[in-house]
């Protein structure tokens, strides 16, 4: 193994934002190193996110990173949002001028990404953890990782820290150079994935005073399934027989239905938390993904936005060095800022509609369901909710940039 000691850019991390980011830079004749601290199986059998955006399918494609996805990816043109004894199907091609979202997970992107990154290039790292970044506000940024068990050097024009909410390179910044902007919530999801059947053809997502349940999928055989549960609950508390009997209770039991229940193959504990630092830039360091923002599963927009900050990203950097242009990685923070906000803020909104707060009050159920009941009769409502949930919405030209 050969080990850079210089590049252009550094990318700390090979979560879907480092990965893209790295295939998007290659692809524009910019070279990088990707420095990832976990082996590649861990990489690329972490559970996440399933729903990819119209623009997030674009910029794979357009990345040669699709072929996989193109064959199967399961095109989704709805959901149904259950509630207070009825179903409600938001049908998102009529009310966002023909825009759908694909059911393709996590997994299988960030899969598809390695095997071209380690066939093609450029240079991608596991088990190489950055330890520190230094120089942030010099024209020669280093970076210090361990590999195997040796530290070392890696100096380079840009530092992108891909590295995540618990990343390093936000807090190698200096005391004030960003600020942060957080809340959490007061419960977490449990999720499994489980060779049975999905209960519908589309995803369900389901209020309930039981507390909120989410019906998604990863294949015609493998369900991937939420319920809600209070911040910090242990998964051994939840044997599969329990599970699977209150999911019968929170999607099924209005419908006259029973999930068909299979082996569960993954169980696991999210916290849920809202999270912005801003600027996404300081001197030569830039952040992406979740290492800048972080929204609660709810709205499906955390991996679709890592995505849309590395394709601002890479266009800047692209410019940067074909013309030496800097105009673009300047904006970088506030283009990327105003879409963050706006998912932000649905993100937040689809999670206050749908939970069930500890102690809530009958008052702000009522709420809730009247917030539902006019997603249900607004055109406008419903539209609203498509556009936001299918990226329509968090468009450039919609948010302002
Ligand atoms: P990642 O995926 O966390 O990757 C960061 C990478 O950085 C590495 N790393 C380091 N490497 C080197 N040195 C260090 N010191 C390092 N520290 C960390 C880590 O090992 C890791 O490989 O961040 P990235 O790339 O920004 O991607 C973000 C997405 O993973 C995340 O936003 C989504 O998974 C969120 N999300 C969803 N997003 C959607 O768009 N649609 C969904 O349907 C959706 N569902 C979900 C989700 C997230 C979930 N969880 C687990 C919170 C469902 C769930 C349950
Ligand atoms: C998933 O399939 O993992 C998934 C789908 C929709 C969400 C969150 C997660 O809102």
């Amino acid at each position: 193994m050969t080990h850079p000691r210089h590049t252009q850019v550094a990318v700390v991390g090979a979560g879907p934002a480092g990965l893209l980011l790295a295939r998007l830079l290659h692809r524009a004749g910019v070279d990088c190193v990707v420095l990832e601290s976990r082996d590649r199986a861990y990489v690329e059998q972490r559970q996440r996110a399933g729903i990819l955006e119209q623009s997030t399918v674009d910029t794979l494609r357009a990345a040669g990173a699709a072929a996989r996805l193109d064959r199967e990816g399961i095109p989704h043109d709805g959901i149904e949002l259950r509630f207070d004894g009825r179903r409600h199907r938001v049908d998102f091609p009529s009310l966002t001028g023909g825009r759908r979202v694909w059911v393709y997970a996590q997994t299988e992107v960030v899969k598809d990404l390695v095997a071209l990154q380690l066939a093609e290039g450029p240079p991608l790292l596991f088990d190489a953890r950055v330890d520190a970044v230094e120089g942030a506000d010099t024209d020669r940024p280093v970076v210090r990782y361990t590999h195997e068990g040796r530290e070392r050097v890696l100096d380079c024009d840009y530092v992108v820290g891909c590295d995540g909410y618990h990343g390093v390179v936000r807090r190698a910044l200096p005391a004030g150079a960003t600020r942060v902007h957080e809340r959490t919530y007061p419960y977490a999801w449990l999720g499994i994935l489980a060779d049975a059947p999905p209960v519908y053809e589309e995803l369900i997502y389901a209020h309930s005073e039981r507390g909120f349940a989410l019906a998604s999928m990863r294949s015609p055989q493998v369900s991937r399934l939420y319920l809600q549960v209070p911040g910090g609950e242990d998964p051994a508390a939840w044997p599969d027989g329990r599970i699977w009997d209150e999911l019968d209770l929170r999607l099924g039991a209005d419908a006259g239905w029973r999930l068909t229940r299979g082996p569960v193959t993954a169980k696991s504990v999210l916290p849920m938390r809202s999270s912005v630092t801003e600027p996404m830039r300081w001197g030569r360091v830039l952040l992406a993904g979740d290492a800048a923002h972080i929204v609660p599963p709810t709205g499906a927009k955390g991996l679709n936005l890592a995505a849309s900050d590395v394709t601002v990203l890479a266009e800047a950097l692209a410019a940067r060095y074909a013309e030496g242009d800097t105009a673009l990685l300047d904006a970088y923070s506030d283009t990327c800022l105003r879409r963050v906000w706006r998912a932000e803020h649905f993100s937040y909104a689809m999670t206050s509609m749908l939970h069930t707060a500890p102690g809530q009050s009958s008052f702000d159920t009522r709420l809730q369901l009247a917030q539902l009941e006019r997603v249900a009769r607004s055109p406008h409502a419903a539209a609203d909710l498509a556009e936001n949930y299918t990226g329509a919405a968090l468009r450039p030209d919609a948010v302002g940039g």
